[in-house]
């Protein structure tokens, strides 16, 4: 089947519209759930891109004839084409480990969110009305076409990946790169947006932990004395994961009867803090050491928050309050804003 066979552009811009949303969709979802389906969600992902690829040829036949046609009048058109390309580029390239480094990552995510103004301005400047007939069995069959198509390039590029061994074969489900697993001091340092590493006097620094009918602070030498362990990875969504041995008090014992509480915050000296379903306490660990050493400045000393199986962004660090209370735990931005 040539290019010119091919029905008016209209239904290729349609089916990449769509796409482009399930791969942002899936995106953000693989981002926001750190376990379980998760996997499937991020392959999910991996096939939208793959068939946005596919897709490449048809979109840039009409592309040339929107060009000849208006001149070079579109630019936000060429702009959402350049950060779309730049997003499956990166994608493959962090997928696959032959863009290694963690900038890949950034540079996705980057593009990703890039692209969602752009989208919008060709939603509105050139609206693909849906019809009747894009159901029809023809376009059906396409549309079935393409995805076992992209399915099957996916499924070559994990077994080429795989029987090569290009670095990216012992990823984890969630595209993470091991980093430095029980080795703490080479593990990296991150932060989610802009805070910066505290320095922490543990003489004056106290952690409050309040319930509804309870307030106390604890002292670092009193946290410290805890030893409840927890073996976790923390799996940061800039693409790295480690696995550490974690120590400190579990959360659940630390308060106790929860009452009628419905989550429990965990706030940072900096700001920054995440909500968690009470039920989660008993599996939260506040951590005062790590491979049984105390905590450097920048993985959170005095304190910080091991979640397991929850995305990096969730391990607050530098905690200096636990509040349990009636606010539901989804009372909060998905992804932090500090
Ligand atoms: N206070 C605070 N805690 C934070 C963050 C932050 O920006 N501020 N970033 C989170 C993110 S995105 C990750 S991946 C982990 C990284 O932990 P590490 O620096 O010890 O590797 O810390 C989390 N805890
Ligand atoms: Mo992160």
């Amino acid at each position: 089947m040539g290019l010119r066979r091919f029905p008016a552009g209209r239904r290729t811009n349609l089916a990449l519209l769509v796409l482009l949303a399930a791969a942002l969709l899936t995106g953000a979802l693989a981002f926001a759930i750190g376990g379980g389906w998760g996997r499937w969600v991020v392959i999910g992902h991996g096939v939208a891109g793959i068939a946005i690829v596919l897709l490449g040829p048809w979109k840039s036949a009409i592309s040339a004839r929107g060009l000849r046609r208006r001149g070079p009048g579109s630019w936000p058109s060429i702009a959402l084409a350049v950060v779309v390309a730049t997003a499956v580029v990166t994608g493959l390239g962090h997928a696959t480990g032959l863009l290694s480094g963690l900038l890949s990552m950034q540079v996705h995510v980057g593009a990703g969110l890039g692209s969602i103004p752009f989208a919008l301005w060709h939603v509105l400047a050139r609206p693909v009305r849906p019809r009747r007939t894009d159901l029809s069995r023809r376009a059906v069959l396409r549309g079935g076409a393409l995805a076992g198509g992209s399915l099957l390039v996916y499924g070559a590029v994990e077994g080429v990946v795989r029987a090569t061994s290009l670095p990216s074969a012992d990823r984890r489900f969630t595209g993470s790169y091991e980093r430095g697993s029980f080795d703490p001091r080479s593990m990296p340092v991150t932060q989610w947006l802009d805070d910066s590493v505290p320095e922490i006097d543990t003489a004056a620094w106290r952690l409050a932990v309040s319930t509804a009918d309870d307030e106390r602070d604890y002292t670092y030498e009193e946290l410290a004395a805890f030893d409840d362990r927890v073996r976790a990875t923390v799996d940061c969504t800039g693409g790295w994961f480690a696995e550490q041995d974690w120590e400190g008090v579990l959360l659940g014992p630390l308060l106790g009867d929860p009452g009628e509480a419905r989550s429990v915050a965990v706030g940072s000296l900096t700001g920054y803090g995440r909500r968690f379903p009470i039920g989660d306490a008993r599996n939260l660990l506040l951590a005062t050491r790590v491979g049984g050493r105390p905590l450097s400045a920048g993985h959170g000393f005095p304190v910080r928050l091991v979640a397991p199986g929850r995305r990096g962004f969730w391990w607050v660090k530098w905690v200096d309050r636990v509040e349990a209370g009636a606010t539901p735990w989804w009372w909060q931005s998905p992804f932090p804003l500090t």
